[in-house]
């Protein structure tokens, strides 16, 4: 591979347009080569003064053509398998946005595809890990100076979602990065996810909608998670950690109130997108690994029976990790 990364962003919505600009403006060592979406108009005006990249509308015809060395998929989440494993077979460095794929069945699948590749190829997007804040807490909890984390107490609070978002997205668009950033601070598993749901905002348009929302989770060694989700605030974006241990409180994000989460995650997807472009140079894989977005997908399908049946407790099943994993 050269010394310029040259990639394919996969899908030109608001996720994908975000990190073509990203890619084009701010990224080093690399260029954006193509860009796919079957609504070409919208790949088009997604590309709209960016030299030297191409529109294509089938995504196997920008991998073949020796034009792209790695790939960022930026498609909703359900389409994500469909070209997650093409690419690996092509042995292509991947950014995959969250979550990896909606059902623990098809993450899996993927997951087996890297193992019979013999090679981590995916990172995804779990843009939080790249977050100063957050890498400050997880480094004070890794340095073992506070003593056991013992509770997290999270907040995910967006402006407002769109009428089509349901039980179902408030777990696997939203709560999701919360799955991941248990995971990311414990070390641990999520064993259970519980949601419970109390008087409803009259703002939340969708029936099916419970907002605001509490999601409990326990990890293995039974630290406790509180996820305060607010998804239809007409107050702003926020994202807030507490983690309680022995010996102090350490939080992150308290102040960091945006319009939308391009704003408040622009430095950590920054990080992120750079992290990949400087692995994938050098043959390697960084962040949260397929394996990490197959379990992120697990707790999102106990989540998504929890939603659908406030109050019960639904344990999560994980497969064994593979040894490409360890
Ligand atoms: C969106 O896709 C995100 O990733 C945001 O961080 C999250 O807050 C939002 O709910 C999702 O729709």
């Amino acid at each position: 591979m050269s010394s310029e990364l040259r990639i394919a962003v996969i899908g030109a919505g608001r996720m994908g347009s975000d990190h073509i600009s990203r890619i084009h403006d701010r990224m080093k060592r690399a260029r954006l080569s193509a860009v796919v979406d079957v609504n070409e108009e919208a790949a088009t005006q997604a590309i709209e003064g960016i030299e030297g990249a191409k529109v294509y509308t089938d995504f196997i015809e920008a991998l073949d053509s020796n034009t792209v060395d790695a790939i960022l998929i930026a498609t909703p989440g359900f389409l994500h398998e469909t070209v997650l494993i093409p690419a690996i077979e092509r042995g292509l460095p991947i950014l995959c946005e969250k979550p990896l794929t909606t059902d623990s069945e098809s993450a899996w699948r993927v997951v087996e595809a890297e193992v019979k590749a013999g090679k981590k190829l995916v990172q995804v997007g779990f843009n939080r890990r790249f977050d100063a804040g957050y890498q400050d807490i997880k480094a004070k909890l890794d340095s073992g100076e506070y003593g056991e984390l013992l509770q997290l107490s999270l907040e995910h609070v967006n402006p407002d979602v769109p009428e089509w978002y349901t039980g179902r997205n408030l777990i696997d668009d939203t709560v999701v990065h919360e799955f991941d950033a248990v995971r990311y601070f414990t070390n641990e598993e999520v064993t259970t996810v519980q949601v419970r749901a109390g008087k409803k905002s009259a703002h939340a348009l969708n029936p099916e909608l419970k907002d605001p929302a509490l999601v409990l989770m326990e990890t293995t060694s039974g630290v406790l998670v509180t996820v305060n989700t607010h998804v239809v605030s007409n107050y702003g974006y926020q994202v807030t950690t507490r983690a309680v241990t022995e010996k102090d409180h350490l939080t992150a994000g308290i102040d960091q109130i945006t319009e939308g989460f391009e704003e408040r995650f622009r430095d950590s997807y920054d990080r992120e997108v750079q992290a990949w472009i400087d692995a994938a140079l050098a043959g390697e894989q960084v962040g949260p690994s397929a394996w990490d977005g197959y379990a992120a997908t697990a707790c999102c399908e106990a989540g998504i029976e929890a939603v659908e049946s406030i109050g019960s407790t639904v344990a999560v099943t994980l497969k064994e990790k593979p040894d490409l994993y360890q």
